[in-house]
């Protein structure tokens, strides 16, 4: 049995960032520890429901979403290593560098699926850590290959954390009995041409024509089943382990179409991750290396699965 901790001793040896590195996914496991405890209590704590307000997506927060939030700020932002924050609940990034030039960035959704929290279904806290040589705000837009780690903690029917440190993905799962995340899967790697197709089918009158026929192409000539959670979180993490497609398209109206999910917080780690364990991730119809962020906000599509499944996908448009 392998603990968080000696996994990250061993693993990161010869890393040059390895105290960095090894000192920020210890404290993301803190939060996400502290988070999983609010979680399984939330219902028992009155933490269900909307806080009454909006974030600077429009979303209507919920009253867990803001409690998640706090717990990653207030323990990220006592890392001497990290130099500025951002959140899917914050407007702008949180600058932590008490006067430091240089350091890491993390970005984070501090709780993915908001709608499945009052009803006891997954959702997951997804973090994505980048260099900065100081200019923090233009720093959190680099690339996704630019990552030096990024995963998410999802709270499912247990709690586990699934990580890439830029070589293999892992899963430790946090033993409820004595608080400790156990390594249980070590380099991850996706089953090709099986799983499940995960979108939602009534958003294709929605999406641009060609688009949704891939979409519908796919499904008839795969025949599998589709499964959708509702937390890309949860998705992604089924499609990380079964393989299969997992997207969530532009849509609108008259031509007009845009994507829904976050960039920075949601599609730029999680699309790394699936690419880390071998699938492709697509991101604005561009492979997710080639596609450069506009602001720390922007919205995208998204489409990725294992390779197979993918080759299959494109081979429609
Ligand atoms: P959230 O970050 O506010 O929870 O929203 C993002 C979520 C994704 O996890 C999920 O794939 C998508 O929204 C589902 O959206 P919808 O409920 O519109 O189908
Ligand atoms: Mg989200």
């Amino acid at each position: 049995m392998k603990t968080l901790p000696h996994y990250l001793l061993a693993h990161l040896e010869g890393n040059e960032r390895q105290i960095e590195l090894n000192l920020i996914i210890a404290d993301i496991a803190d939060a996400g520890k502290k988070i999983a405890h609010e979680v399984q209590r939330s219902g028992l704590l009155d933490l269900h429901g909307a806080a009454g307000g909006q974030n600077v997506h429009d979303d209507e927060v919920q009253k867990l979403d803001e409690h998640s939030n706090s717990i990653m700020k207030d323990i990220l932002s006592a890392n001497e290593h990290i130099i500025g924050l951002a959140s899917e609940e914050e407007e702008d990034v949180v600058d932590v560098s008490n006067g430091k030039d240089h350091g890491y960035l993390v970005a984070f959704d501090p709780l993915d699926g908001s709608s499945n929290i009052d009803i006891n279904m997954p959702v997951g806290t997804i973090f994505s850590v980048l260099p900065s040589a100081g200019d923090i705000k233009e720093d959190f837009l680099q690339p996704a290959g630019k990552q030096v780690a990024a995963g998410y903690v999802l709270y499912g029917s247990s709690t586990v954390m699934v990580f890439s440190l830029g070589n293999g993905v892992h899963e430790f799962t946090l033993d409820p009995d004595n608080g400790e995340f156990v390594l249980t899967t070590e380099n991850i790697k996706m089953l090709e041409n099986t799983g499940y197709i995960a979108y939602n089918p009534y958003v294709l009158p929605n999406m641009d024509p060609k688009k949704a026929e891939a979409y519908r192409q796919l499904c008839d000539q795969t025949a599998r089943s589709m499964r959708w959670i509702g937390a890309m979180v949860a998705d992604v993490h089924r499609t990380l382990f079964k393989g299969g497609f997992f997207a969530y398209p532009s849509v609108g109206k008259g031509g007009n179409y845009k994507g829904k999910l976050r960039m920075q917080y949601e599609a730029k780690p999680l699309g790394w991750l699936v690419e880390q364990a071998g699938g492709k991730a697509i991101l604005d119809d561009k492979p997710i290396n080639d596609l450069t962020s506009s602001d720390l906000h922007q919205k995208v599509s998204v489409e990725l699965g294992d390779a197979g499944t993918m080759r299959l996908f494109e081979s429609f448009l």
